[in-house]
């Protein structure tokens, strides 16, 4: 049996036509169903479902031999011991710095002001203001940060933007772009080994519907 790990959600619903390319239909809906374990067209396939941060866990321990998580959830939380053969251009967002728009980002930077920021994603946050030598105070939300600017709890935060008609409905702006994200798939490196013969079509399949889709967009 091969066990995938994917959160509900964007990252369930664009790793279903990656799944089609290898003959893998979910049989259940998770938006309609309780159920936590979905079976599919093929006997020797299930589909999990796990909080996303909580993907490469079930990944590494071998609760689930593969799976499907952002590279923001591997930067923050570890993607040690996974095996990350393929970035599978899903999910698609950006990690970046936003402030209130009417916050003065640049000055408070070049006069070398301490900034308070809060994210969900404090090492991210960390290294980046680390390697441009401002000073920060981090503070850790777990949600809903486009409110702390506003509430004057902090002065930016460090969060993902895909549209940014958040940032926009909050009268927030970005300043920054940190980094590109996209989800990767990881593999249990045990599992690699002991199931290769399930695992590798199915890599090659999710690799071969990356490839047509580059060429297509
Ligand atoms: O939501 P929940 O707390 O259950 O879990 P989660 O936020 O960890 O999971 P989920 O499913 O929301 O996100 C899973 C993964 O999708 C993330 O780890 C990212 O890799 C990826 N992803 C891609 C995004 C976005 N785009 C995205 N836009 N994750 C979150 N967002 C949020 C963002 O945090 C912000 O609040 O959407 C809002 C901004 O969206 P725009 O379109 O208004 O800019
Ligand atoms: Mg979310």
């Amino acid at each position: 049996m091969i066990t995938l790990a994917l959160s509900k959600g964007r990252i369930f619903d664009e790793t279903l036509p990656l799944l089609a390319a290898a003959g893998i239909e979910v049989l259940e809906d998770p938006e309609k169903s309780r159920k936590l374990i979905l079976p599919t067209n093929q006997p020797g396939v299930r589909v999990v479902l796990v909080r996303a941060t909580d993907v490469p866990t079930y990944v590494e321990y071998g609760g689930a031999d593969l799976g499907v998580t952002g590279k923001d959830t591997l930067i923050e939380h570890g993607g040690q011991g996974l095996y990350q053969p393929l970035d599978l251009q899903i999910a698609k967002c950006r990690m970046s710095v936003a402030v209130r728009n009417d916050f003065d980002y640049a000055s408070a930077v070049r006069q070398g002001s301490r900034l308070k920021v809060a994210t969900k994603y404090t090492a991210i946050a960390r290294e980046f203001f680390a390697s441009k030598g401002v000073h920060v105070d981090l503070i850790k939300l777990y949600g809903s940060m486009e409110l702390a600017p506003l509430t004057g709890l902090a002065d930016a935060i460090v969060d993902l933007v895909s549209t940014g008609n958040t940032l926009k409905a909050n009268q927030l702006v970005e300043v920054e772009r940190i980094m590109d994200i996209s989800s990767r798939l990881v593999v249990n490196q045990a599992a690699l080994k002991l199931k290769q013969a399930a695992i590798r079509p199915i890599l090659d399949a999710f690799s071969n519907a990356i490839e047509s889709n580059a060429v297509s967009s």
